[in-house]
């Protein structure tokens, strides 16, 4: 069975269940390890997946305002992301790209469809034919870049890969992107291992990446490992996705072996390439079309939920904290854009205009409170005390006075805002 399938199907019934408790959790479990192994993920890897996943649904409470499945849907793109791996970015740069990778992997539809996608994006784009062993390699892959509009080099009858990769370089030293096929074998073998690396040698590649078919399952993972110990690799494309049910297991595979998967294949066109985007990739298995959406309105929620009361609790605001809190976002840079972050942009202007200069003088003032004061502003109200504050910190009692005002203003301000949704968003993105 197709792994979306199953797992479609998986979070469907979760999602038809009217009580989230023990017992649906375990029957949503079975279906996700069946759907995982019937994609021929590594039996360790289904086991610490759905351990994980059990775990958060079990033990931790969705935040407000999220509907469970919801928040366990989240939690199965969270794991499905750690298992099959994170979003790679294509850089458009100046490259060199040498291709590597059993027979009929599709390395050479690959190395044409590379070409196209840089070609596409603005890039001068050229392909090298360096597989010398199978039969006609050099007419298909020149026949691809004729479809694909990309130059191409190759020597026909030459046995020497490195000799054809030195030349197509010199050919094509102004060329951006520049891609290198090169032979395959029914395993790797020394024989292989020693040709890979002389075209590596005068090739020097940017990127070494190996074209891993995905009907292989698992098994991608123990030939990444291969390939790299023997000549090193940057990353892996795993094609045909679109016809093998084996993606699930292709993709883990190769990202427990710490392979980073660049792009994936999904068809037989020379179009049929993609960067391996996880958001993208594992919306589409598990049927959500907007699963972008959900995950970070789900993420937003445990983020806020995380702000605990308490921390907007400004009744409590004293004299030291307020100090902090001044100190705090005079790093931030001016207060007026601050607190228009904040959505708080009708501050008085005299809050916002603290200046370091301001704040040195609330310093000393706090400084020379006593304990009691600095817990309680009501008590200051007192002309004995502020006199000896002054004093004491060598300001104007008029200096004092401001500080209580301002103090005031913060306090009514944080009062005014606390119940308010977008604010307590915006104050735990900034914290
Ligand atoms: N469905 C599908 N077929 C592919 C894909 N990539 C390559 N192929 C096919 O796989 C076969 C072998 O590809 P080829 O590039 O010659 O493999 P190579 O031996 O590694 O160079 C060809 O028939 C390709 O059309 C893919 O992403 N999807
Ligand atoms: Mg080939």
């Amino acid at each position: 069975m197709d792994l979306g399938e199953g797992l479609r199907k998986a979070i469907a019934k979760l999602q038809h269940a009217t009580i989230i408790d023990a017992k649906t959790i375990k029957e949503f479990e079975k279906e996700l390890q069946k759907s995982l192994l019937g994609a021929d993920v590594e039996v360790v890897l289904v086991h610490d997946f759905t351990k994980r996943i059990e775990e958060k649904a079990l033990k931790s409470r969705p935040p407000a305002g999220i509907a469970p499945t919801d928040y366990i849907t989240n939690t199965v793109y969270e794991e499905l992301v750690a298992l099959m791996g994170q979003s790679y970015e294509p850089k458009l740069k100046k490259q060199k790209i040498l291709l590597m990778g059993l027979y009929g992997s599709g390395k050479t539809t690959t190395a044409a469809k590379l070409a196209k996608y840089y070609q596409d994006r603005g890039m001068s784009a050229a392909l090298i034919c360096c597989d010398v062993s199978r039969p006609a390699a050099y007419e298909q892959l020149e026949t691809l870049a004729k479809q694909a509009n990309v130059s191409f080099f190759g020597r026909k009858g030459e046995k020497d890969a490195a000799r054809i990769a030195k030349e197509g370089m010199e050919k094509f030293k102004d060329k951006q992107v520049v891609i290198c096929d090169t032979s395959g074998r029914s395993a790797l073998d020394d024989q292989l291992i020693g040709e890979l690396k002389r075209v590596a040698a005068v090739f020097g590649p940017d990127e070494r990446i190996m074209v891993i078919s995905a009907d292989i399952g698992q098994v991608a993972g123990r030939q990444a490992s291969e390939f790299n110990n023997a000549v090193g690799m940057t990353g892996v494309i795993v094609t045909k996705m679109d016809g093998s049910g084996r993606g699930g297991g292709a993709l883990s595979a190769t990202n427990a072996a710490k392979s980073v998967v660049m792009f994936i294949g999904t068809g037989e066109k020379l179009t049929n390439i993609e960067p391996y985007q996880s958001d993208k990739f594992i919306g589409a298995l598990l049927g959500i079309p907007d699963l972008a959406g959900l995950v970070s309105s789900v993420q937003d929620a445990v983020r806020e939920a995380q702000i605990k009361p308490e921390e907007l609790e400004m009744e409590q605001l004293n004299f030291e904290s307020f100090y902090a809190q001044l100190k705090a976002m005079g790093k931030m840079g001016p207060l007026q854009n601050i607190f228009g972050m904040m959505g708080a942009s009708d501050i008085p202007k005299e809050v916002a205009e603290q200046g370091e200069e301001k704040l040195n003088k609330y310093k000393v003032i706090i400084a020379s409170m006593t304990k009691e004061e600095r817990s309680n502003e009501r008590i200051l109200h007192n002309p004995g005390r502020i006199k000896r504050i002054a004093k004491g910190s060598g300001t104007t009692e008029k200096d004092v006075h401001q500080l209580i005002s301002d103090f005031n203003k913060m306090k009514k301000m944080f009062g005014n805002l606390k119940n308010d949704r977008t604010f307590r968003k915006r104050f735990a993105n900034m914290m």
